[in-house]
């Protein structure tokens, strides 16, 4: 019988590695539903894709396509569900994220829930199927499978006021690989909507950072620029999710254009 790949999972292993390195992990959120957008973004050698379901426009039939474009490319496809979606985060598995990303995690039971949707038994209770994408839709054997797929990684958003303050109950669930700071809620939960750089916002992503070192969990965090991750990173930070493809687009067009003009 012909030998299938669990091609996500080998990007998974490359994305934790990158996440373990002193250099972290920096991917952007990708709201462009084009696969051919996520498969340059992996050629240009990005950690990882993050595939963006709440502020994006993707949809669950296109989905598949974008993460086969992540496959092509040899890029860990990441995917940020909506909020309060639960059953989208098995879904996303199932069609092969490497990781899902669930926002606004507010306190530990959300967290565990978000961590239980996405593991099988016995760790959680995520929809046990053998013939998913994920799965090769049955070309791989259901021992194999099961196993490789309990690797994929759970990124929970701590992006509120309430996960300020539940941010210790929070970390302490069991199952979380990263916790992401979204700093453009916090500045609203914080009353400074927008405001990535006030000082209080500032200060709340730091506490975050300092918590994270001290019970031993990875930090994620959002930044507009690459110096921005470098910021971040400089801190601590080892999940760099770095602004939105069409953005890094514009900016990068801007620049030709400015130049041309000269
Ligand atoms: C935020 O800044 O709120 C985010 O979720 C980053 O994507
Ligand atoms: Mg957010």
């Amino acid at each position: 019988m012909k030998k299938v790949n669990m091609p996500t999972m080998e990007s998974v292993a490359a994305f934790k590695a990158a996440m373990d390195s002193d250099k972290g992990a920096l991917g952007p959120f990708m709201i462009c539903t084009d696969p051919a957008m996520v498969e340059s973004a992996g050629y240009a050698g990005y950690d990882f894709v993050l595939l963006d379901m709440e502020h994006g426009t993707t949809t669950m039939q296109q989905l598949p396509n974008l993460i086969r474009a992540a496959n092509v490319a040899g890029v860990c496809p990441v995917v940020r569900v909506p909020r309060g979606t639960d059953i989208w985060i098995d879904q996303a598995l199932d069609v092969g994220a490497g990781g899902v990303m669930v926002p606004q995690i507010d306190n530990a039971e959300q967290a565990a829930a978000a961590v239980k949707a996405a593991k099988f038994s016995p760790i959680g209770m995520r929809g046990t199927c053998r013939f998913v994408r994920s799965a090769g839709f049955g070309s791989i054997p259901g021992s194999e499978y099961f196993s490789k797929a309990q690797d994929t990684c759970v990124i929970l958003q701590a992006e509120g006021k309430k996960a300020l303050d539940n941010i210790e109950e929070i970390m302490d669930v069991p199952g979380i690989d990263v916790i992401f700071i979204g700093p453009y809620d916090l500045s609203s939960a914080l009353g400074h909507v927008g405001e990535i750089n006030h000082p209080e916002v500032i200060e709340a992503v730091k506490t975050i950072i300092a918590k994270g070192k001290e019970k031993g969990v990875k930090i994620g965090c959002f930044a507009d620029t690459v110096e921005g991750c470098i910021k971040w990173r400089d801190l601590g930070v080892k999940f760099l999710g770095y602004s939105e493809d069409m953005d890094i687009f514009i900016r990068a067009a801007q620049k030709d254009v400015e130049a041309f003009a000269k």
